[in-house]
């Protein structure tokens, strides 16, 4: 779906969730700015039990003149309902008639209720905010939020306040919007940040720090909090984490429609994203990285006490993994089988092709952020998944042979390269070139029957993930090069000997 796509109807009404937050606000505004700037009107409005009383959110709608109108009773018979940050049919949404309903999103996607055109919904489940969502759309129609500062900032602030003050976001495109949008009114950001609690809710968080309990095995605290906005969840399990014998704090609180919670750990063992998508699974999402990291699950899906699920989470987590260190390791390889590298083509790019020597840049990619000083030997290696990774001329060339030929691939998100000294950003997939890989390596690999936590002989600081059927190997010239290979991609990787 394109918002170009909506130019087609007349009488366009927008409609957010119940109890708007910054990121609907925005979203709604961003769309009526979009149509209002094809020179189409439309009506934004939200429903449900209550009016909006935050004093964050009073101060956005006034300070950057947000039309949005409360509308309760709202059943108006028109042709087209455009619903923003959620999802038509969903108990978050009072659902009014409309001939066609539209969707943008980012929650995670539900099924499509009857009356929605899917040709005119688009749900991108792993962005930080709805908010996001629309300024890529905005961009694809030739936009640039910076032409209006408040635009630009409400957007912002939509992102802002959806992922704890940006530090849960975990997709790339978040970071571009946060980068892009210069021309925005941080005073009032400030202003709206530090207007976020409430004296009621500043008594929640004492409360819930009061009612701790501490998970001694795993060095964990475990806070419940009474329900409150998102982000005293962030602001409880970031000072809870100071604690003194605590690695990992896990802060949530259970509503009717859903259940919030934060992750913090500052141990090596336990990275934030990980514990937080395995609360979830089966029972909603969540997103972040290492240090800190958030989710949300549906209280249907939970068919027990949310306090005692979350624990039972927590321990299953910490008992599933076995903790590997590859330089300490040596594999029994006599219960493992011989494989060989298949061939494969991958991209190759040479770094002093796109940034002069020298160059501070900093490489954006789907696993996130990695800062580089431009040299004449390093490469950048782009994997079948659209991973990158640098690497040095000499064992690119030992493993890997130059073919004359075009390089083409297309990933979800399409890696860039920022010059940190001038902003200039250039898109990899430009500068690569394909290579072949040599083959020739033997390694010895098995299956796994317990999940592992592998730190290889490289990289002691940060562990890579091997789940329960995934492949733990290692090459047969080097018994402490260790690894793990995702078992979706081991048949496309390796045959056997
Ligand atoms: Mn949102």
């Amino acid at each position: 779906m394109r918002l170009s796509d909506l130019l087609a109807y007349d009488d366009i009404v927008i409609q957010c969730h119940d109890n708007p937050d910054a990121d609907a606000l925005a979203s709604g505004f961003a769309l009526s700015k979009y149509l209002l700037s094809k020179g189409k009107t439309s009506r934004f409005i939200y429903r449900g039990r209550n009016k909006i009383s935050k004093s964050n959110l009073l101060i956005m709608i006034r300070s950057l003149n947000i039309p949005i109108s409360y509308e309760p009773d709202y059943e108006g018979r028109i042709p087209i309902l455009v619903n923003v940050d959620c999802q038509y049919g969903q108990r978050n949404v009072s659902a009014g008639s409309a001939e066609t309903v539209a969707i943008i999103d980012h929650h995670k996607a539900y099924p499509l209720a009857e009356g929605v055109d899917p040709e005119l919904t688009l749900i991108r489940s792993n962005i930080g905010s709805c908010s996001t969502v629309i300024w890529d759309m905005m961009r694809d129609e030739g936009i640039d939020a910076n032409d209006d500062p408040a635009l630009a900032t409400a957007l912002y602030y939509g992102l802002y306040t959806d992922t704890n003050k940006l530090s849960e976001m975990n997709h790339p495109l978040d970071r571009d919007m946060v980068d892009s949008l210069t021309n925005t009114n941080m005073a009032l950001i400030r202003e709206m940040s530090n207007s976020n609690i409430s004296l009621e809710e500043l008594k929640i968080t004492g409360d819930a720090i009061l009612g701790y309990q501490y998970l001694d095995v795993q060095k964990t605290l475990l806070i419940e909090a009474d329900p409150c906005d998102p982000n005293i969840l962030g602001v409880i399990s970031d000072f809870a984490l100071e604690t003194d014998k605590v690695d990992v704090t896990v802060a949530f609180y259970h509503k009717d429609e859903e259940i919030k919670f934060s992750v913090r750990s500052c141990s090596k063992t336990v990275h934030a994203n990980d514990l937080a998508g395995f609360i979830a699974e089966g029972a909603g999402g969540a997103g972040g990285h290492m240090f800190k990291a958030g989710g949300m699950m549906l209280p249907d899906k939970v068919n027990t006490d949310v306090n005692s699920y979350i624990t039972a989470r927590i321990s299953a987590y910490f008992e599933q993994y076995d903790i590997l260190y590859a330089k300490d390791t040596v594999l029994d390889t006599s219960t493992m089988r011989c494989y060989m590298k298949l061939d494969q083509e991958l991209g190759t790019v040479k770094l002093t092709d796109v940034f002069p020597e020298k160059s501070k840049v900093l490489l954006r990619t789907l696993e996130g952020d990695i800062n580089i000083i431009v040299d004449n030997e390093t490469y950048l290696m782009i994997g079948i998944e659209g991973e990158v990774y640098p690497i040095k001329e000499s064992k690119l060339r030992s493993s890997y042979r130059f073919i004359d030929a075009e390089y083409h691939a297309t990933f979800e998100y399409e890696p860039s390269i920022k010059n940190l000294l001038t902003g200039e950003n250039k898109k990899i997939l430009e500068y690569a070139r394909p290579v072949m890989s040599s083959g020739g390596t033997k390694i010895y690999a098995a299956p796994l029957k317990r999940a592992v936590k592998l730190f290889t002989a490289w990289d002691e600081e940060r562990y890579y993930l091997g789940n329960i059927g995934d492949y733990i190997a290692v090459r047969e010239d080097d018994c402490h090069d260790i690894y793990v290979v995702n078992r979706k991609l081991f048949d496309k990787l390796y045959k056997e000997c």
